[in-house]
């Protein structure tokens, strides 16, 4: 049985629209059936001061376990030219601008804590640009 995960992908950096179509083909290539997919939507950046962003959220059917597929998404981040991750400053996560962010933010509804992955993800609730491609799927993840 595979298992079902909610991905949301972010750009703001480059070709955006580029960059979540062709996160999307090779997230079917290398992760699973992409079976569910939001409209692209463009959201003022939140949390830090930078250029707007494209939102989407896709549901992917996939036989990873979720740090595998923590692994294959981050591979794809890094091939689609994504610098640097966020770090945590004094407290707060600094964010940087990025060609394609991909974020796991459900798993088969799996609740999950480690120092790579938090599941389900844990700044969903206070997210328009995650909350707007849920709700247009119908997803509620308890928010
Ligand atoms: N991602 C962030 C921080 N801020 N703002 C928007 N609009 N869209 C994002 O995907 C986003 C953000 C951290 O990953
Ligand atoms: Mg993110
Ligand atoms: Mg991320």
């Amino acid at each position: 049985m595979p298992h079902r995960a909610v991905i949301g992908l972010g750009s703001n950096k480059g070709d955006r629209k580029f960059y979540l179509t062709l996160s999307l083909r090779l997230i079917e290539w290398e992760i699973g059936a992409v079976v569910r997919s939001s409209s692209v939507i463009e959201t003022p950046s939140w949390g830090f001061e930078s250029d707007p962003f494209l939102n989407q959220v896709v549901v992917v059917e996939t036989a990873l376990e979720p740090l595998q597929l923590l692994d294959a998404l981050q591979s794809i981040e890094r091939r689609l030219g994504r610098t640097q991750k966020s770090r945590i400053v004094d407290g707060k996560p600094e964010y940087h601008a990025r060609t394609i962010d991909l974020d796991i933010l459900d798993y088969d509804g799996l609740h999950y804590h480690d120092e790579r992955l938090t599941l389900p993800h844990p700044h969903i609730a206070e997210r328009e640009f995650v909350l707007v491609p849920l709700r247009e799927l119908g997803i509620d993840l308890g928010h």
